[in-house]
């Protein structure tokens, strides 16, 4: 990128903040912003002048001096000057720079009155009301401080879909008490079950004078209240996340939830499309001049603009608004359509509870099957199996079956694809089982080619049915590794083997996108909980999420399957034509409505 004007005048307008903040001699400070002023209102670019070999003095307002540090800008897009200043003054003053109402010169009242030098460190003193008592800042100011660096604060960190669930879900119990509320529901991405969150929009209808407001805003959960009107509040939670609330009279429910739920351009799409049809949409409703033709459901908006209605994953202007117009949208799969589990550990590796209590936990959610798959040797931290334990592991899954009712133990591993893509565990163990886990637990960082023939060589094992997590990112943690996942998704299809969606809160890996790329290619996801205990099975649901924000259909899911189908495409992945079944209830014909919600 080319050094623009611009970029000059940025620079010498950041030199004059940081020494405007260190209290330098104002003489020094004006030289620089007038510098910053002359370049940017300059007609001709000054990269190209010094290209041209002209002298930069010849301009107003620049020295020698100041035409040098113009020259070393343009070779590097910094000066020496800039970065020694960087390094003078604490990096977090710059941060409080970029706060609304705090010029250099209230940033260093702040640091020398108060000691202020970081974003938590401003917002504490702004709710101690110690800000509004030096000299400068009044009450109000304060105030906007405290709003702008709570918000900041929040904006830069987002929480995991499963976080920001559970907080939602425990503050909309606590609203649908409140006197005189109606509807109390979640939009924002929260709704849509984007693997991170923001902030949490909530939405309630309620009648006139009821303490919503006020009950929301004293909730214990509360750290600090950023703004409370008869209609909207805003709050920071002790844990970071901030939360909106919006009270909607019923008549414009609907298209108040649509607005809220977004995503932004998704609703930029739809304003779009009313405003063609001579149609004025808002979270108000949908307006034919005057008057509102639609609104108190979001189904009534969808409905009078054309559309069938969009489930909230799927809103996020990736082909969903043509697809609606033409009825063409998938019918996503939901928790309900699962059958089992195809993933999860007990006692024997790391997790904490047993197989029987893995089993009875599953079958209480109304799954039919459930694969047990410890990791394997080569993860000792993990208690890993080898062959010898995994050997008798299996005959202990056979003779438990014969006796559980209702649900069938699986006989599975979590085996580790080893850094040449080989598996950790010998043959003639693995053919024992019903499906063989692949996935990777060390060596993230190889380059993309190797990392790739990695697994692809893994998955060409005959045994091999399932990846694990096939990218190893972990939310906030670890990057995914460097793979070529068209190409491993590709070559699932054509080797008749499966990828899976791992549900752990900070794993959820495939992502949506990836969901999308494997429908798109046919091949089957396994919707995994990865549990390591019994209450981990509940992990389902933000998974859910993820496959329904990649547009899966339950067909397009591994265990949505029954299990004599399941067990059928297992085998056929295996090389295994047809086995011989040993207990009944695996043979047994399911109920069509052997699965709950
Ligand atoms: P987040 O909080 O970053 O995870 O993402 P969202 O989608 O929850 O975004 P948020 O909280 O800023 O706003 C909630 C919804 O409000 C958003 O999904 C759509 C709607 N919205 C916000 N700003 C705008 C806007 O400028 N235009 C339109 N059309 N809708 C907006
Ligand atoms: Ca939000
Ligand atoms: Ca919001």
């Amino acid at each position: 990128m080319p050094v623009v004007n611009a970029d000059v005048a940025a620079v010498f307008n950041q030199i004059a903040d940081l020494l405007e903040v260190q209290g330098a001699n104002p003489f020094r400070i004006r030289a620089y912003r007038n510098a910053a002023r002359n370049v940017s209102e300059l007609g001709g670019s000054v990269a190209e002048m010094l290209s041209r070999g002209e002298d930069l003095d010849v301009l107003p307002g620049i020295g020698a001096d100041l035409a040098g540090k113009i020259t070393e800008i343009v070779a590097s897009g910094t000066c020496q000057q800039l970065e020694s200043l960087r390094k003078e003054v604490p990096p977090a003053i710059t941060e409080l720079l970029a706060i609304p109402r705090l010029g250099p010169k209230r940033v260093r009242a702040l640091h020398h009155e108060l000691g202020v030098q970081t974003l938590p460190e401003l917002l504490k003193a702004a709710r101690d009301g110690r800000i509004s008592r030096v000299p400068g800042f009044g009450p109000k100011m304060e105030q906007q401080i405290l709003e702008a660096a709570a918000s900041r604060l929040a904006q830069e960190r987002r929480f995991k879909l499963g976080v920001a669930a559970q907080v939602a879900d425990a503050l909309l119990a606590e609203l649908t008490q409140v006197l005189g509320v109606g509807q109390v529901v979640a939009a924002g991405s929260l709704r849509r079950m984007r693997e991170t969150v923001g902030d949490l929009d909530l939405l309630v209808t309620a009648r006139r004078g009821s303490p919503v407001m006020e009950r929301f805003a004293g909730s214990p959960d509360v750290g600090q209240v950023l703004s409370k009107g008869p209609t909207r509040a805003s709050v920071v939670l002790r844990n970071g996340l901030q939360v909106d609330l919006r009270s909607v009279q019923p008549a414009s429910f609907g298209s108040a939830w649509l607005y809220f739920t977004g995503s932004k351009a998704h609703n930029i799409a739809l304003r779009r499309m009313a405003q063609d049809a001579g149609l004025k949409l808002n979270e108000y409703g949908l307006w034919r001049g005057g008057e509102r033709i639609a609104g108190e459901t979001e189904a009534s908006v969808y409905r009078a603009l054309g559309l069938a209605y969009i489930e909230p994953e799927l809103r996020e202007d990736r082909g969903e608004i043509e697809a609606a117009r033409g009825h063409r949208l998938p019918k996503l799969v939901r928790l309900a359509d699962l059958r089992g589990d195809l993933h999860v550990h007990t006692r024997e590796s790391d997790g904490r509870d047993s197989l029987t209590a893995m089993a009875e936990a599953a079958r209480s959610r109304g799954l039919r099957y459930l694969a047990i798959t410890e990791h394997s040797k080569r993860l000792a931290l993990a208690r890993g199996l080898d062959a010898g334990r995994l050997a008798r592991q299996i005959d202990q899954i056979d003779e438990l079956n014969a006796g559980l009712h209702g649900i069938t133990l699986l006989k599975g591993i979590e085996v580790d694809i080893l850094e040449d893509g080989r598996l950790d565990l010998p043959d003639v163990v693995l053919e024992r089982l019903d499906l063989v886990v692949g996935a990777v637990h060390e060596e993230f960082e190889l380059p993309r080619e190797r990392q790739t023939d990695r697994l692809l060589r893994a998955m060409d094992h005959r045994c091999f049915t399932i990846l694990a997590h096939p990218t190893g990112r972990l939310i906030d943690e670890r990057p995914a590794c460097d793979i070529d996942l068209e190409r491993v998704i590709r070559h699932a299809r054509q080797r008749g083997c499966y990828l899976e969606l791992n549900t752990q809160p900070a794993r959820l890996d495939l992502t949506d996108l990836a969901c999308r790329m494997a429908r798109d290619e046919g091949v089957l996801v396994s919707i995994a909980s990865d549990a390591h205990s019994t209450l981990e099975l509940d992990h389902m649901r933000m998974g859910i999420g993820q496959a329904r924000r990649g547009w899966l259909r339950a067909q397009e899911v591994l265990n949505a399957r029954p299990l004599t189908a399941l067990r059928a495409l297992l085998d056929a992945t295996m090389g295994r034509a047809a086995r011989p079944r040993r207990a009944a209830v695996a043979a047994a014909p399911e109920p069509a409505d052997a699965h709950a919600e």
